[in-house]
């Protein structure tokens, strides 16, 4: 009896290694929802006066505190970040219970019809950090997962993500037998191995859950709709980082730690998962 999956089917994890992505569908409540949307519209100033330390390209807006960090761990983002079926479903991909998570970034994108399809190089978020890292283990299971959230309805060209189905299976392979596999693409950044990609549709309460060595890109938003997305991500801890808890990368207020779970102070390293 193999110890993997627990919380997916079969079929589900067979297509995440076949594909490198999955949509889990419906992992948040409606009210959960509609929370974490208010305080991201929030986060766009009602005169529309852009801050400086936003980002905004082509309809895309990433929202950033004025100190340069993009996380939010606000109460209202948190059921986000220590969801159960997420945690569940990365326990199956990554082989472990011991597992951190982190970014917590968002994405709206507005209608700009100027724009057609991606709005970025394919590229990769997270890479290996060196020759030490080019092996079958750790660029399967070691790098991680992440992906989005949806907080409203994506339909077709509506601003989801793009993703190359089969993509990371394809990338490992050439970072695994290529000369240049760390730094053609210009390090994975921009990548031109690649040239089609598909747009990822989905509802409200979805999470677009992709390997990282998934390539990906933004998209433009042809629809009334804005495109809402929370960005989570999780990895793998060693058993000796798992009887450590050194906390997050960024810090959380009194409030937010209130609001988290004693499976969100694990996720957050608030807590050893070990001891
Ligand atoms: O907003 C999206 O759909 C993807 C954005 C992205 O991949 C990035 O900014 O790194
Ligand atoms: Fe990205």
């Amino acid at each position: 009896m193999p110890a993997y999956p627990r919380y997916l089917t079969k079929a589900q994890l067979e297509q995440f290694w076949s594909d490198g992505y999955l949509v889990l569908k419906g992992t948040l409540d409606q009210e959960v929802v509609e929370k974490a949307r208010e305080f991201l519209l929030d986060l766009i100033p009602r005169d529309l006066v852009i801050p400086d330390h936003y980002h905004a390209n082509h309809g895309r807006f990433k929202p950033h505190h004025p100190d340069g960090n993009g996380s939010f761990f606000e109460p209202a983002m948190l059921p986000l970040m220590q969801n159960e079926a997420l945690y569940g479903a990365a326990v199956d991909i990554l082989e472990t219970e011991y597992i951190r998570v982190w970014d917590g970034s968002a994405g709206i994108t507005l209608r700009n019809r100027a724009m057609e399809g991606r709005l970025q190089n394919l590229h990769l978020d997270a890479v290996p950090g060196g020759p030490e890292d080019l092996n079958e283990g750790f660029l399967r299971t070691g790098i991680g997962i992440g992906g989005c959230y949806y907080l409203n309805k994506v339909e077709g060209e509506g601003g989801g993500i793009h993703v190359v189905p089969g993509g990371p299976n394809r990338v490992r392979d050439i970072m695994l037998n290529e000369p240049d596999g760390l730094t053609r693409n210009n390090g994975w950044g921009h990548i031109t191995d690649f040239s089609s990609s598909m747009e990822v549709t989905g509802d409200a309460g979805d999470f677009v859950l992709m390997h990282h060595l998934m390539p990906h890109s933004a998209s433009a938003n042809h629809n009334a709709a804005p495109r809402i997305a929370q960005f989570t991500r999780l990895q793998a801890l060693t058993d000796d980082d798992a009887r450590l808890a050194p906390g997050p990368d960024r810090p959380l207020d009194p409030a937010a730690l209130g609001a988290l779970t004693p499976l969100g102070r694990k996720l957050f390293r608030l807590a050893p998962w070990i001891g």
